[in-house]
């Protein structure tokens, strides 16, 4: 912001009748009037222009994105001016995440440790002077190169084993996602496709994803375990057996569409409903799945 750094005294030049003035641009766009005296001008102006001594920051300092377990240093000698080109000193004064990125500082070097991926700080600078001091905040993000999916998830809607994960933040480019069923490789998805149906043989699985880039592949995700099973009982295959399975095959023998499901019944829900494996769905499954529910028989 410039201002007068110049007072020339007009005293002699003014007649009587003038009133001398002077003007002064600068951060508070001062008028200052002397009166008819020049030199309480003069003072005035002079007072205004100390008054308006600051520290700024001419240059801020960039966002910064870091690799987990490496560090930098950042030359703050430009970042902030004086404008009376005095001497200042420097500290970090705040850092709201120190256990994400550490910072300390040197004279006029900052010096960061990114320590854990996933997360940001942010950090403040500050620069002094006798009374006058200004800050400068700066982003700090940690990231891995190459982290796994995060926030896996698989659900069983039977047949079928539903999963679905959650892009992470990488500084590499994410090229694809790798499905693993028991530590084998069983599909390869495009970088777009956040979601995944597998429809596997009744049993126990571990799930893991892995992130492709381009030709290196991350660690794997957190493990999803999954059991599937074709459970006699469980009509509506909600993986446990309660009186709602029953009242769907007493609909089914009525001739109802059960919960809205459509005739016919897939195969591997008849075989659910046919408790006897008489080869039929009628009352006397239903009647037989009461029992076991009210502890009349231990099995079915
Ligand atoms: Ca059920
Ligand atoms: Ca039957």
């Amino acid at each position: 912001m410039p201002w007068s750094a110049q007072l020339d005294n007009y005293y002699n030049n003014f007649g009587n009748g003038y009133v001398p003035y002077f003007s002064v641009i600068g951060a508070d766009y001062e008028y200052l009037s002397g009166g008819n005296n020049v030199s309480t001008a003069i003072s005035a102006a002079n007072n205004a222009m100390l008054g308006m001594v600051n520290i700024s920051v001419v240059n801020p300092i960039s966002n910064v994105i870091l690799e987990a377990n490496s560090s930098t240093t950042i030359d703050i000698s430009d970042t902030f001016m004086h404008s009376q080109g005095v001497a200042m000193t420097y500290s970090i004064t705040a850092n709201t995440n120190p256990d994400c990125c550490s910072a300390s500082i040197s004279g006029t070097t900052i010096y960061l440790d990114a320590l854990v991926a996933g997360g940001f700080s942010n950090i403040t600078v500050t620069a002094c002077a006798g009374n006058l001091s200004a800050d400068d905040t700066f982003l700090v993000t940690v990231l891995d190169i190459y982290p796994a999916p995060l926030n896996p998830e698989g659900i069983v809607i039977y047949p079928e084993v539903s999963l679905s994960w959650e892009e992470p933040q990488a500084l590499a480019l994410i090229t694809g996602w790798n499905i693993y069923r028991n530590n084998e490789l069983i599909a390869s998805l495009s970088d777009t496709q956040l979601s995944y149906n597998d429809l596997p043989e009744d049993g126990s699985y571990i799930y893991t994803i892995r992130t492709q880039y381009l030709l290196v592949e991350s660690s794997p995700s957190i493990p999803i375990d999954i059991e599937i099973w074709n459970t006699i009982g469980d009509v509506d295959a909600s993986q446990e057996i309660d009186s709602y399975d029953a009242s769907m095959i007493l609909h089914y023998v009525a001739g109802i569409e059960p919960g809205g499901l459509p005739f016919p019944w897939v195969e591997w829900r008849i075989e659910r409903a046919d408790i006897d494996g008489n080869g039929l769905i009628e009352a006397y499954d239903c009647a037989l799945l009461l029992q076991y529910i009210v502890g009349i028989i231990d099995e079915l």
